[in-house]
């Protein structure tokens, strides 16, 4: 237990590890509310609907990017760390919303993006200025590859390929050298092998603790740790560049890195702050070591296998039908493989995903129930559940149909790469299932206009279904998406076995069915849910009589009927709880 007085005063007491039993919020500023009408969302937004989260129960919000940024990539490339950029408000702005987070005992995290920076940050303008600059190796600057000319295709250092698309590295031709940026060439990554950059970004990370922060969402934090050899990839069949996540994804000195950032930053008080670090690619393995106590380096971290069953072997864009039985198997896995040491985070959305009542649910006529019945399934995990804006009221994708309907780079660099070859009409059917700009439609508050998102012309479109999916119309109903999760949050807050029960999975190999248990040595929990359509039977559940006095924890039906485990009906959810002596 520990006691912190940040500077905006608020006292904030934190329990050993509080974030086991907490619920975090995303909120992705741009798309959340508009406070000023310029149709951005800002700071004074989201203060302004402090209630709505609040009301919702979520003790922490994860506060996507609000620095100074030249929005490349939406603020994922940050010039300066340590200021708000002005479309968001200001640092007072940002301390009152500390102040009232803090005052309704929630949280906040930051989003701590420092793999790489924004090549307009101060840093890389001065590392790019000569290669004889005292920041040039804050930075990876390579000149071409031996017997190449530079500028030239095939004459970058290595192979790998952007996470954009493209090469991962950029020609300078005043210095002659390239430059590294796994994702886009406005995004150079910083050379972490260089204890300077390490320190600063310690010594920033700290500045926000003094003002209140209670922890950090780290964004692609396993790819700060490169092979300094920077060898090829393997070639990907049809392609010029090779897979370079081998010699980035988890790199040789990354747990040594995230070791010494949890000292410096956190020092004896780091079970008291909660860390998730952000982790495309990391197994059950690395990450046990990632969020084993004992090595104090971060508390969780987002694995993507779950949000990668629907991809084909070379790419998210080759898109395959949804597989229950493979969720299953990566959800199993996951539970099982941190269920002794570590902590799962658990997830459906974010800021990257498409929405998943469109992806894993039905967003057609099973909409309500689907979306219930996914926070069912996530909520009685065991880890720290992320809801994502719009996810509590069942938000859908959106209908993108043109090229203005989009605003993610890597949205735009792919239709660019397409368009040459396929029809518009093809390209679009693939980005209204995958694109990120999914997720980033404003938030739909209201039926009025704009969704009461902005006063203004919102920076991107509102989808329509707004008038029939919104918060307000979501508050005075009982059978909404909002109140089903507002109690799918309280009931983790009062039954500890949903914190610390095991699990273990139950009808594992039925196609229709997501069944699994969590059990204490008092109690045990029983969650089944029919992903179809159709009403299921599941007199297949070996142990359904001896739960017939068990107490209906939430469901997304009507309890109408004796607690009979026989069928499922169409997008069904159900959670029982029982004592272990009855
Ligand atoms: O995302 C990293 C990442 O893995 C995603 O880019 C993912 O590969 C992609 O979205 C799948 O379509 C983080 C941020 O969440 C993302 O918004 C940034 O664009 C990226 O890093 C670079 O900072």
């Amino acid at each position: 237990m520990t006691e912190t007085a940040p500077i905006n005063g608020t006292r904030t007491i934190r329990r050993e590890q509080w974030w086991k039993s907490a619920v975090v919020y995303q909120v992705y500023p741009k798309s959340f509310a508009d406070s000023d009408g310029d149709g951005i969302g800002d700071l004074r937004g989201i203060i302004q609907h402090l209630d709505h989260l609040e009301r919702l129960g979520v003790d922490v919000i994860w506060l996507s990017p609000i620095y100074a940024s030249p929005h490349a990539d939406n603020g994922y490339d940050i010039s300066d760390y340590q200021a708000v950029d002005p479309m968001f408000g200001t640092l007072d702005d940002f301390d009152e919303l500390v102040a009232g987070l803090h005052t309704r005992g929630m949280r906040l995290l930051m989003d701590l993006v420092v793999n790489h920076t924004s090549s307009q940050h101060p840093w890389f303008l001065e590392s790019a200025a000569a290669p004889q600059s005292a920041k040039r190796d804050w930075y990876w600057w390579r000149p071409p590859r031996p017997g190449h000319v530079g500028g030239t295709p095939g004459a970058e250092p290595t192979n790998w390929e952007s996470f954009f698309g493209g090469p991962a590295w950029t020609y300078d031709p005043k210095s002659g050298e390239y430059y590294l940026h796994l994702f886009s060439p406005e995004q150079p990554d910083l050379n972490w092998e260089n204890p300077a950059v390490r320190q600063a970004v310690y010594g920033m990370m700290r500045w926000w603790l003094s003002r209140g922060v209670d922890g950090f969402r780290m964004d692609v934090i396993n790819l700060i740790s490169k092979d300094t050899s920077l060898p090829d990839g393997s070639r990907r069949r049809g392609s010029r560049y090779g897979d370079g996540f081998p010699h980035y994804g988890h790199g040789p000195r990354v747990h040594e890195y995230l070791h010494e950032m949890n000292e410096a930053v956190f020092g004896v008080d780091a079970s008291c702050y909660m860390t998730v670090g952000e982790m495309p690619g990391v197994t059950v393995d690395q990450a046990k070591l990632f969020t084993d106590q004992g090595r104090r380096e971060l508390d969780m971290v987002f694995q993507f296998e779950h949000v990668d069953i629907d991809h084909g072997p070379d790419s998210k864009w080759d898109t395959r039908p949804f597989d229950l039985i493979a969720l299953k198997r990566v959800i199993e896995k996951w539970q099982e493989g941190l269920s002794e040491t570590g902590w799962n985070s658990l997830y459906w959305n974010n800021h990257d995903q498409p929405r998943v009542v469109s992806r894993f649910g039905d967003d057609g006529e099973h909409r309500q129930k689907s979306a219930q019945l996914l926070g069912t399934v996530l909520h009685m995990l065991r880890g720290t559940p992320f809801i994502y804006q719009g996810e509590e009221l069942g938000m859908t994708n959106a209908p993108l149909t043109e090229l203005s309907d989009l605003r993610d780079v890597e949205s735009l660099n792919y239709f660019a790469a397409e368009s040459t070859s396929r029809p518009h009409a093809q390209i679009f059917g693939v980005l209204r299932k995958v694109s990120r700009d999914n997720a980033r439609t404003p938030m739909q508050w209201s039926a009025d206009i704009n969704a009461g998102f902005t006063d203004g012309r919102p920076w991107m479109g509102v989808n329509p279904n707004f008038l029939a999916i919104n918060a307000e119309i979501q508050y005075t109903d009982p059978e909404s998406v909002f109140e089903y999760y507002r109690r799918l949050i309280a009931i983790r807050h009062d039954e500890p076995i949903i914190t610390t029960g095991r699990f273990s999975p139950v009808l594992p190999d039925d196609p229709r069915i997501l069944g699994y248990k969590r059990t204490t040595p008092e109690q045990e929990l029983l969650v089944l849910a029919n992903f179809a359509s159709v009403t299921t039977d599941i007199r297949g559940l070996s142990e359904s009589a001896s739960w017939t006095r068990a107490r209906r924890l939430i469901g997304n039906y009507e309890a109408t009927r004796r607690l009979a485990l026989d069928t499922l009906r169409p997008w069904e959810a159900v959670v029982l709880l029982r004592d272990r002596s009855s």
